[in-house]
C-alpha cells in the first residue's frame, strides 16, 4: 500500500460560474490537511500548486468557447495535472490533487487511467455528464465525466477522452440536483446512480460498499473524487452550487471510512481529488477543515 501521499494543489476557477473555488487548495492546506493526513498513519509530501493563471490574465473572448466557458485555459491545465498526476504514480506515491473547480478531475483521472484501468467513485450532488452540446450553463465543472468518457464532442479532444475509464465502472454517491436535459444521459447510461434517497433507505455505509464493488469490478484501482456539495450546506457552506437535502457531518465520515476499509484490505485506492471548496462563501473555513478530515478518513483515520 502506498504511504506516501503527494498533494498537488491546482487552484482553478475556469469551470466554475462564481470566484474564490482558486482560493480552495489554501484553504484546505490551512485547515490542517497534512496533520490530518499524519494522524491517518500516510507521510504527506505537497508539492505546491500548479502554476495557474488568473482569469483576469485571460482575453474575456476565451470566455465564450462554444459553449464550454473557457476550455482552451482548461485543456492546458488539464494536460499538465494529468502528467503530474501520471508522474506521482510513476515515482511509487499516492496522487491527492485538491481543487479548484471540478474540471480539475479531468486531468487527474487522465493521469490516473494512463496505464491502469479505471474505476471511480463520484461523491456529488451532481451529475457533471455534461457536454458542451448539453450544459445548460457552460461551465465545465459540470462536464468533467461527460469529458473523461468521451461523450459528444469530447470524443475528439484526447486530453480529455480517457479510453481506460469505462462507464460501468463509475459509481456516483449523494446525487440530488441533475439539469432537465442530464436525467436522460444518466438513465441511459451504464453508471450505477446511488441518489440520497438510496442513502436515506439503505443507509450510508452500504451504499458505498456497493459503490466500491461498482468501481473496483474489473479495474486496476479506483479513483475516489470528492466534490464537498455532496455534504449538506449546514455542514459545508463553503462550496459555489450548495444545494439542500445533502449528506450530514456523520454520513460523510462514514463514506469515506468505508472506502478506507476496502483499501486496507484489497489496496484499491489510486488518486483522488478535493473539489469545489469555495472559502470566500464559507463560515471560518469549516468547509475546508471538513474536507481535510474527510480526507483523513480516506486513508484510515480513525476515532479509536
Ligand atoms: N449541472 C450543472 C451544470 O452543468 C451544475 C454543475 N455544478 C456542480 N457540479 N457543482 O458538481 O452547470
Ligand atoms: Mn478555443
Ligand atoms: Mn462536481
Ligand atoms: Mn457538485
Amino acid at each position: 500500500m502506498v504511504s506516501t501521499v503527494r498533494i498537488i494543489g491546482a487552484p482553478m476557477d475556469f469551470g466554475a460560474n462564481r470566484r474564490g473555488v482558486d482560493m480552495g487548495p489554501s484553504a484546505i492546506r490551512y485547515a490542517g490537511l497534512a496533520e490530518e493526513l499524519e494522524k491517518a498513519g500516510v507521510d504527506p509530501v505537497d508539492v505546491g500548486d500548479l502554476p495557474i493563471p488568473r482569469a483576469e490574465e485571460i482575453d474575456p473572448e476565451n470566455e465564450a468557447d462554444g459553449n464550454a466557458k473557457f476550455l482552451d485555459e482548461i485543456e492546458d491545465v488539464s494536460r499538465r495535472l494529468a502528467d503530474r498526476v501520471a508522474a506521482t504514480l510513476e515515482d511509487g506515491e499516492f496522487p491527492l490533487v485538491l481543487g479548484g473547480d471540478h474540471s480539475i478531475a479531468i486531468g487527474s483521472m487522465h493521469g490516473s487511467a494512463r496505464e491502469a484501468d479505471l474505476g471511480a467513485i463520484w461523491f456529488d450532488a451532481h451529475a457533471d455528464l455534461n457536454t458542451p452540446e448539453t450544459s445548460p450553463s457552460g461551465n465545465v465543472h459540470g462536464m468533467p465525466l461527460g469529458a473523461v468518457l468521451g461523450r459528444g464532442s469530447f470524443g475528439e479532444m484526447e486530453w480529455a477522452h480517457a479510453p481506460r475509464i469505462r462507464e460501468e465502472s463509475i459509481a456516483y454517491v449523494g446525487l440530488r440536483s441533475i439539469d432537465e436535459s442530464e436525467r436522460e444521459l444518466v438513465r441511459n447510461s451504464e453508471m450505477t446512480a446511488f441518489t440520497m434517497s438510496d442513502v436515506d433507505e439503505r443507509g450510508m455505509t452500504a451504499v458505498v460498499e456497493d459503490a466500491l464493488e461498482v468501481a473496483t469490478d474489473g479495474t486496476d484501482g479506483i479513483h475516489v473524487s470528492l466534490d464537498l456539495d455532496m455534504v449538506d450546506p449546514k455542514a459545508a457552506p463553503g462550496v459555489g452550487t450548495p444545494v439542500r437535502g445533502g449528506v450530514t457531518y456523520r454520513e460523510a465520515h462514514a463514506a469515506l471510512e468505508t472506502v478506507s476499509e476496502r483499501h486496507k484490505r484489497d489496496d484499491i485506492l489510486r488518486s483522488m481529488d478535493v473539489v469545489e471548496v469555495n472559502p470566500i462563501l464559507d463560515d471560518r473555513n469549516e468547509t475546508a477543515m471538513l474536507a481535510a478530515e474527510l480526507t483523513a478518513s480516506a486513508f484510515g483515520k480513525r476515532i479509536l
